[in-house]
């Protein structure tokens, strides 16, 4: 027990941090960090697929923003792999609100907002495998 265990996760570079040229930053801090890259690609959210990746928030008053929002333009989305990494990753990216999020964090250095706040990341190891079947393929995977 207590062990840390090699696992992996799903992040999701959203519309914003696309459109804003964070793509290369992004990916150089997780590549720092030590997380190996096991499938990365750049697609475009369908309404199926927004809605499934965004179904524990159906009903909340955010809820259309939010499937508006991640359908509007290009996404990065990556799967990492390491030690820890769904927690690993949860740190580096920062709390939902940018305004909140700890410098040094993605969110806490580029955003200042809670609906564009630049990166979605796996809260947990069931929802990593769940996100990553709504947005990978199976030959997609290494
Ligand atoms: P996180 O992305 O940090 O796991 P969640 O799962 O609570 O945060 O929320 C999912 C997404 O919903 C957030 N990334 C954010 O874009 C959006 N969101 C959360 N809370 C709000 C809110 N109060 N108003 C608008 N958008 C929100």
């Amino acid at each position: 027990m207590g062990a840390y265990m090699v696992e992996r996760t799903i992040v999701i570079i959203k519309p914003d941090g696309v459109k804003r040229g964070l793509i290369g930053e992004i990916i150089s801090r997780f590549e720092r960090k030590g997380f190996k890259i096991k499938a990365l690609k750049m697609t475009k959210l369908s309404l199926e697929q927004a809605e499934k990746l965004y179904d524990i928030h159906k009903g909340k008053h955010f809820y259309d923003e939010l499937v508006n929002y991640i359908t509007s333009g290009p996404v990065v989305a990556m799967i990492l792999e390491g030690s820890d990494a769904v927690n690993v990753v949860r740190l580096m990216i920062g709390a939902t609100d940018g305004r909140k999020a700890a410098p040094g964090t993605i969110r806490g250095d580029y955003s200042l907002s809670i609906s564009e706040n630049v990166i979605h990341a796996a809260d947990s190891p069931e929802r990593a495998e769940y996100e990553i079947s709504v947005l990978f393929r199976p030959e997609e995977l290494l």
